[in-house]
């Protein structure tokens, strides 16, 4: 009995130095975020947050047993006195996404959390690092602060096509501090776009905020950490203060009718000083103002006026003398609009543009080149005289005999100019507008100096989201391509997702957006960026029409018809958010609004059931189109069809999000319905041997049926053969427009039709991707014919180089041409399954930061041998597909192919082997 009893307690011991052995290896989780993949914010604007970690890649760690998350109002009471929420150790494999369930949190709330998780061996890791966040001002009665700022409407300065223009202002408040200062806050935004200074410095790096949001529904708040810039006696908070969206004329009918009247400023400046004491400066009438700056005029379409004879030297320093500037007029903060924090990142300046080649210099001016089609702003450095005006032009493309083009920007001017008020060398960056340009044409320098390079520099702007995604291949128009599709997101990701960034549009139309969705998701970190939007696109939905979704959001044409393929963007972006991210958030907040949107087609179903009959820009932008002209922009693709197909889809896709979300009656209840209008799409449009019934026959017509699974399955067979024919008749070009090109590939390559895909891709003639390459372009064009070298522009008005919608190749890239999918939400279950065509490609390669850490896949052909490398995250699993293989001429690391425990087969056959690989990195080779 003694002995046994030693026996226990000895192996006890040794199991718990074991166990405790294996504790010390497990290393702790890492990339702490919170919702939409925030790090450590201040000013945050949910107080309901998710909780996501990665685990780090190690051989101990292959998944998640367990996990516990603790929240603390103080540092110091992690992890085991957890005040706001203790998650307990929950038995559970989710490490991304986990929701907050402790205590109600308020405005202004600074919050710390930590993790850890049990791996697969039920070991535990240590405590991570402690995170934070806190929260902004969350309700508007949290503002005591009123909007301010001059009347300048009273100015009634006209500019194009007769819009009110404002003078920018130049806001400012001097306040002493009776002691330093603990701590503050900086709590911000304006009816216009701002910048904002303390004591003279910089709070910030931000541009143009505080963004677009539909402003007579909600106006986002920035939050600034300002503790630094403050001191104790005397203090100045300035502010320069312009247009922007809101007050511009990009705001069109809003602006007009709605009678939105001149910028103004909102702040709140909260501080805690080191006596204790806690001390506000509001925006309020006690503010002073001019416009008598030095810039003058600015305007997001028509460019920038800066006169250096306006300079205010110090204006926005603590010694500046003020008494002769004017009060400001205010507003009460109204309890219509919402206040908010804004949900996702500013806009930021991204990468300068150095590499400059004048193009041609003639007497009064040069032009430059910046060998990229880019967004943003210029930084130019220029001799000139004083009194002399520097006359700044954009242009997207050149003629053939190197003429400045300017008349695809239609009305928008985008011209800069610059004042001097001395001779000598100036500096000038354009602050409260962008341009889309690949070249600058200065005039008005110095004549007596020489043209240099130098002289010009691109500041491209962009939305502040991180690079998530690396797509590369042996190629070079392939790899053209790849940029051309990351350019073009970058340059149209400004704040909001736009069509095109250069011309007097620059809207963030919804059909566009729901067409480059995915491949935005694989590209950038973009999960913030659109959730933000589909927030503007909820508020903008309309009640009063049947839950119409506008084709533009922010609304600002008042949109009066949804337009079937734009307003699916409701519904689509929320469920491609949810794939690529695995969040159900999204889900969860845009759930009625999905279902509006298929009310929406429900209303306008008037004669024929399941069929109905309203608005569409239908296959936009189709090459070929059978009506010339202006007629022709909306394709040959019936509207009748493609409402009913996307009235299918979406009711199919709400099924879905209803599964996801446990709610199975309104499941049932969609699945019938996209039933129903799929059998009615196929009777009306298709005859009994799957044949379009129109004689003009389209791909898209079909591209769309087998798609969104609107055929019978026998139907499918017929009608893909007539898809085929139809490519065959364009002479294996493409023949679809914004809506149809997207779904090109997914079709071919379910029909197994990898080798065509190739070849439509690899094209190099009108219409394909490759012909823009051809023609030097160096982003997505709006037409597949918008320029060429031979003719220069498209000679329809509308007509932009830089539009993102035919990038939406770019996720068949990743899926297929490299070969990495999720299979399953957010990556959870990865699928390897590149498909190389040795015709075109000896190599190709991508990767992904899955919200569970970086996962590749990368391919190449060397010596008569097919070689995948292979990087499988922590806590996913993946299906490996390797082509050209069979069980016994594969090498897993070098080695004949054996199952393990990290490698199992799932199926052989004598071309592909399925594998199922745990987290790990591996290198597959077979003998070609
Ligand atoms: C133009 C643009 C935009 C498109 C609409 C229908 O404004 O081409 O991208 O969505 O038309």
């Amino acid at each position: 009995m003694k002995f046994r009893y030693l026996f226990l307690v000895t192996s006890f011991i040794s199991l718990t130095f074991l166990s405790s052995c294996n504790n010390a290896q497990i290393l702790k989780p890492e990339e702490l975020t919170i919702s939409e993949g925030f790090k450590n914010p201040t000013g945050f604007y949910n107080a309901n947050p998710t909780f996501s970690w990665k685990l780090p890649v190690s051989e101990q760690i292959k998944s998640q047993f367990a996990y516990q998350v603790v929240v603390a109002s103080s540092k110091e009471l992690l992890p085991n006195n957890a005040d706001l929420w203790d998650s307990e150790k929950q038995k559970s494999a989710q490490s991304t996404f986990v929701k907050y369930q402790g205590k109600i949190l308020e405005s202004r709330q600074k919050v710390y959390w930590q993790v850890k998780y049990w791996n697969q061996d039920e070991n535990a890791s240590d405590w991570s690092e402690i995170n934070f966040f806190e929260l902004g001002l969350l309700k508007n009665a949290d503002w005591q602060a009123k909007w301010a700022g001059l009347d300048t409407a009273k100015d009634s300065i006209k500019g194009v096509r007769k819009f009110l223009m404002h003078r920018p202002q130049y806001l400012r408040k001097g306040f002493e501090l009776s002691s330093d200062v603990a701590s503050a806050r900086l709590y911000i935004t304006a009816k216009g776009v701002f910048d904002v200074h303390l004591n003279g410095k910089d709070v910030s790096d931000d541009v143009m905020t505080p963004g677009w949001t539909p402003y007579n529904h909600r106006i986002e708040t920035l939050t600034y950490d300002v503790t630094e810039l403050l001191q104790a006696g005397k203090n100045a908070l300035a502010v320069e203060l312009a247009s922007g969206w809101h007050s511009g004329r990009i705001s069109r009918r809003t602006a007009l009718y709605d009678n939105f009247s001149s910028p103004k400023i909102l702040c709140q400046l909260e501080l805690i000083l080191k006596d204790g004491s806690k001390q506000t400066i509001i925006s309020d009438e006690s503010w002073k103002g001019t416009t008598n700056g030095p810039i003058r005029l600015a305007s997001i379409y028509d460019g920038e006026v800066y006169d250096a004879n306006f300079e205010i030297p110090n204006w926005n320093a603590i010694t500046f003398d003020d008494s002769n500037w004017e009060l400001v007029e205010v507003e009460a903060v109204s309890k219509d609009v919402k206040l908010a924090p804004k949900r996702h990142h500013t806009v930021k300046n991204q990468l300068v543009l150095k590499d400059v080649e004048i193009v041609s210099v003639d007497e009064n001016s040069a032009v430059f080149n910046l060998k990229q089609n880019m967004v943003g702003v210029p930084k130019v450095k220029v001799p000139m005289k004083k009194g002399d005006t520097l006359k700044i032009r954009f242009s997207e493309m050149l003629l053939k005999d190197n003429t400045f083009y300017t008349k695809n920007y239609r009305s928008a001017k985008s011209t800069d100019y610059y004042v001097a008020a001395k001779d000598g060398v100036v500096e000038y960056v354009p602050k409260f507008t962008f341009h889309g340009f690949q070249f600058v044409e200065l005039s008005g320098y110095d004549k007596n100096a020489k043209p240099d390079e130098s002289w010009v520099q691109g500041i491209a702007q962009h939305s502040n989201f991180e690079k998530k995604g690396t797509f590369t291949s042996s190629h070079d128009k392939l790899n053209q391509l790849q940029s051309n599709i990351t350019w073009g997101l970058r340059d149209n990701f400004f704040d909001i997702p736009t069509d095109c960034p250069q011309r007097d549009e620059r809207l963030g139309w919804t059909g566009d957006a729901q067409v480059i969705a995915p491949t935005s998701l694989f590209n950038y970190d973009v999960h913030a960026f659109w959730t933000a939007w589909l927030q503007s696109l909820r508020e903008n939905q309309s009640e009063h029409k049947d839950g119409m979704v506008p084709f533009i959001v922010p609304d600002v044409l008042q949109t009066k018809n949804g337009s079937s393929g734009w307003g699916d963007a409701a519904v689509i972006i929320p469920w491609d958010i949810y794939n690529a991210t695995g969040d159900i958030t999204v889900l969860e907040e845009s759930y009625e609004s999905a279902k509006k949107w298929v009310g929406y087609y429900q209303s306008k179903v008037k004669k024929q059931p399941f069929l109905p009959k309203m608005h569409s820009f239908s296959d936009w932008l189709q090459p070929y189109p059978s009506k010339s002209g202006k007629m022709g922009n909306r394709g040959d693709t019936p509207k009748d069809l493609i409402h009913a197909a996307f009235f299918a889809h979406s009711a199919h896709l709400v099924s879905k999000i209803a599964s996801v979300l446990g709610k199975t009656d309104d499941a049932k209840k969609y699945k019938n319905l996209y039933k129903a209008v799929a059998n009615a799409f196929e009777n009306e449009f298709f005859d009994e041997n799957g044949k379009f019934k129109q004689e003009r026959q389209t791909q898209t017509s079909y591209l769309l049926g087998i798609y969104f699974e609107l055929f019978k399955p026998e139907t499918k067979l017929k009608a893909q053969k007539y898809l085929l024919e139809e490519i065959k008749n364009a002479d294996y070009h493409l023949g679809t427009g914004f809506l149809g090109t997207p779904i090109l590939p997914k079709v071919l390559d379910d029909m197994g039709e990898i080798d065509l895909m190739y070849k439509i891709l690899f094209k190099e003639t009108y219409p394909s991707w490759f012909y823009s390459i051809n023609q030097g372009a160096t982003t997505m064009w709006e037409r597949w014919n918008s320029f060429s070298k031979e003719g220069g522009y498209n000679a329809q008005s509308m007509n932009s180089l830089n539009h993102y919608a035919y990038g939406a190749i770019g996720q068949w890239l990743y899926e297929r041409i490299a070969g990495l999918t999720s299979l399953e939400p957010g990556y959870q279950k990865i699928r390897i399954a590149p498909i190389p065509n040795t015709k075109f490609l000896t190599s190709a390669s991508a990767s992904v930061k899955t919200p569970y850490g970086k996962a590749s896949s990368s391919w190449k052909i060397e010596d008569d041998s097919f070689n995948l490398d292979v990087v499988i995250p922590p806590n996913t699993t993946a299906e490996i597909h390797i082509p050209n293989a069979t069980q016994n001429n594969l090498l897993v690391n070098g080695n004949d192919f054996t199952e393990t425990s990290n490698l199992k087969l799932m199926s052989s056959d004598n071309n592909t082997v399925k594998l199922l690989a745990e987290p790990g990195t591996y290198n597959f080779q077979t003998k070609l």
